[in-house]
């Protein structure tokens, strides 16, 4: 599996950086967010080093598939209420103009009562 050593996310994976694991298989992992925007925040990563989602070609969409297909089942498990009247946000910041701080393909998963959502 390519990973990038100075990659935060690859030390997440790899363990040299500790963190809150929500789900976890061979190719995926999921891990509350270090500063969370809501009552449940979380990140979905591939455990291999992609980049951004400007970096996805046809040969991930199997992963991709996985990584989305385990959304609404971690969101629920994580306490987001069930849609419609709960629900959930996906965000996945891509580039500077997207505001992508971390250059390792990652999706947030953002849920809770409302007051925190914004825009
Ligand atoms: P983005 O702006 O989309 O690249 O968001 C990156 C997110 O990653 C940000 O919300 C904070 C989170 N983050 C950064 N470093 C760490 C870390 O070491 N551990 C955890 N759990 N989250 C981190």
């Amino acid at each position: 599996m390519s990973q990038d050593p100075s990659c935060i996310f690859c030390k997440i994976v790899e363990g040299k950086i500790p963190s809150k694991k929500v789900y976890e298989d061979d190719e995926v992992l999921a891990f509350h967010d270090i500063h969370p925007w809501a009552p449940v925040h979380f990140l979905l990563i591939p455990k291999q080093h992609i980049v951004s989602m400007a970096h996805v070609d046809a040969s991930h969409a199997p992963l991709l598939g996985k990584l989305m297909s385990l959304v609404p089942q971690l969101a629920q498990q994580e306490g987001c209420r069930p849609y419609p009247e709960g629900g959930f946000r996906l965000v996945t910041n891509t580039g500077a103009d997207g505001g992508q701080e971390v250059p390792h393909l990652h999706f947030h998963v953002i849920g809770g009562p409302r007051p925190w959502l914004k825009g």
